[in-house]
């Protein structure tokens, strides 16, 4: 059974959920070439008509061509549909580095259904939040992973969720439907009125700086365009073969450039389960991986495993690091170690992305996070009052642009404060500018943690701790870290009343309370007091500045 899709160009996204790019921004878009009237659904189909037998997916021994990849898309939209997913529904989307990750979101896709991309360490606290605030219909899930089973937690979030029709299972189903059940049901084939490339995509998520995540709406047309955009300044074509290392569903394996700038490319994606070098060197070995990207944690590691390895990696032409600071020395060692091209990444799931680049000078390399993708990206560095900086000096980044958005998803209260008047992201990042145009992080505005790329609000994890009845109050701050660059230490009042506390105590109960792991504070001490700012709010830069001296 195959299913006939349509694309009705005259739909357009309303921008009742969250603020659009406005019209005279969008025609300019359009005139300049960037967006190109794709979607995703689209995009596929035409590669796999292109050149149905070439390789797109390869997990482990299983290689999917374009082809391949296209009939599964639609069987298993076809199968959705018949489920009664239609378009604009978001469906939680929670897989590993598996190759039916790119089946049920380009299932999706075609649909015009949003996928919201959780990553595989969320647990009960952020997955009931995505599918209570999104309204999600669906949640698509493992059976189990690294020991811990999805299948429970998916049961869990659909008895307090009411929105929350299906469970859909990659692997063993247990109680609930398998996703290989979905594309065999028996129908009529079914005529799919896709999206529009103006319509949204998905919902991916930001790391945030407050209590509970934002979701990010893109559009087919723009992030199409940060693909190919950035598939030319990373060297992409149909040779190439990017290994996802880091979790597939974030921002950066998937689209700077990512899996899916090489599906865009027509070149090959190769899945990795875990990204260490154990791991992911035999897979570089055999599938001649060339190209792909990596936090700066796990760019040490390889770089102290590359002089050593018995695996044969020549075939690496370009590692990209970024999601957090690499550190000038750290960057001065890939080349030599990995025998590749380093290529520095400086992006955010909101939009704006900087490579430098390929043929920049190597100094240029190694201690700059790179320029933007696009000639009409707009970078403004500005000082607290809004006020354009001077050449060279360091203030707040705002930017604009063909493919970062202007408001997250049902958040205009936020909004309000994320974003200027006229539209300008506050991306909450220092940064300074070289004159060649290159920015160079210098530090951060927002109440964020960056751990080694794995972002953290503060104020998520001080609300879990709150709960403790033994808990007066807690603040929790970044303390560096060589290795990951910021771990993350909570201070904690007791109440008077309170029986003695232990760090572990804490520990336990952020991660009983169903939060990823990656959050569950590194450090946890017990003060009687917070140092105060002068208005009387707890001042975090104290607290940090006393945790990174060792005496204290
Ligand atoms: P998010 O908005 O959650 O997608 O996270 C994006 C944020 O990650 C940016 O605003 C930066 O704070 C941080 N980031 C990403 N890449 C880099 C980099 N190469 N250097 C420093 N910080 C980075
Ligand atoms: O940290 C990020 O969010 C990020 C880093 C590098 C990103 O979204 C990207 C490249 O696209």
């Amino acid at each position: 059974m195959t299913t006939p899709m349509t694309t009705p160009m005259t739909s357009a996204y309303s921008g009742v959920d969250a603020p659009r790019i406005p019209d005279e921004f969008a025609e300019r878009y359009r005139a300049a070439g960037y967006w190109r009237g794709e979607t995703f659904g689209g995009m596929l189909r035409e590669r796999a008509e292109a050149h149905p037998d070439r390789v797109a997916i390869t997990d482990g021994d299983r290689n999917w061509t374009y082809g391949e990849l296209d009939v599964r898309a639609d069987r298993l939209a076809a199968g959705f549909a018949a489920r009664g997913i239609t378009k604009g529904d978001r469906v939680v989307v929670q897989l590993p580095n598996i190759a039916e990750f790119f089946e049920v979101v380009f299932a999706l896709f075609r649909i015009g259904a949003l996928p919201v991309f959780a990553l595989p360490a969320h647990r009960e606290t952020e997955i009931h939040y995505f599918c209570e605030f999104t309204e999600a219909v669906a949640y698509v899930v493992p059976d189990r992973l690294g020991g811990f089973d999805h299948r429970d937690l998916a049961a869990k979030v659909r008895a307090e969720v009411p929105t929350l029709r299906d469970v859909f299972v990659v692997g063993d189903p247990g109680e609930d439907t398998a996703h290989t059940a979905l594309a065999d049901v028996p129908c009529e084939p079914v005529e799919i009125a896709g999206p529009a490339p103006s319509d949204l995509a998905f919902l991916q998520l930001s790391g945030g700086s407050t209590g509970v995540p934002k979701l990010i709406p893109r559009t087919h047309d723009d992030y199409m365009y940060s693909l190919w955009g950035s598939n030319e300044l990373c060297g992409v074509t149909e040779e190439s073969v990017y290994l996802v290392a880091l979790p597939a569903a974030h921002n950066f394996p998937l689209s700077s450039p990512g899996s899916l700038g090489l599906l865009y490319a027509g070149g090959r994606v190769v899945m990795c389960p875990q990204p260490d070098p154990d791991t992911a060197f035999p897979i570089i070995e055999r599938e001649k991986v060339t190209i792909t990207g990596l936090v700066p944690p796990l760019a040490l590691v390889w770089t102290d495993a590359g002089r050593t390895t018995p695996y044969d990696i020549s075939s690496l032409d370009v590692l990209l690091v970024g999601g957090a600071k690499f550190s000038e020395a750290a960057a001065r060692r890939v080349t030599p170690a990995l025998g590749c091209t380093l290529q520095q990444v400086f992006g955010m799931a909101e939009g704006l992305v900087n490579y430098t680049r390929l043929d920049d000078p190597a100094e240029t390399i190694v201690t700059t996070q790179g320029r933007p993708i696009s000639p009409d990206d707009e970078i403004r560095i500005v000082d607290d009052a809004d006020q354009d900086v001077p050449d060279g000096e360091s203030g707040h980044l705002l930017t604009r642009g063909p493919y970062t958005i202007r408001g997250y998803w049902r958040a205009p209260e936020h909004n309000a404060r994320s974003f200027t008047a006229d539209g300008f992201y506050r991306t909450g990042d220092i940064v300074s500018r070289t004159p060649t145009g290159h920015l160079v992080v210098e530090g951060r505005a927002k109440d964020q943690i960056n751990r080694g790329g794995e972002k953290i609000a503060p104020e998520e994890v001080e609300n879990i701790i709150l709960g403790h009845p033994h808990v007066h109050d807690v603040s929790v701050v970044a303390v560096p870290d060589e290795y990951l660059g910021e771990r993350t230490l909570a201070y904690v009042i007791p109440r008077e009343d309170a029986e003695p506390l232990k760090p572990v105590t804490i520990k336990k109960f952020v991660r009983e309370r169903g939060l990823a792991a990656f959050k569950v504070p590194d450090r946890v001490e017990f003060v009687t007091a917070f140092p105060q700012t002068g208005i009387g709010k707890v001042s975090k830069k104290d607290q940090r500045t006393s945790a990174a001296t060792p005496d204290s």
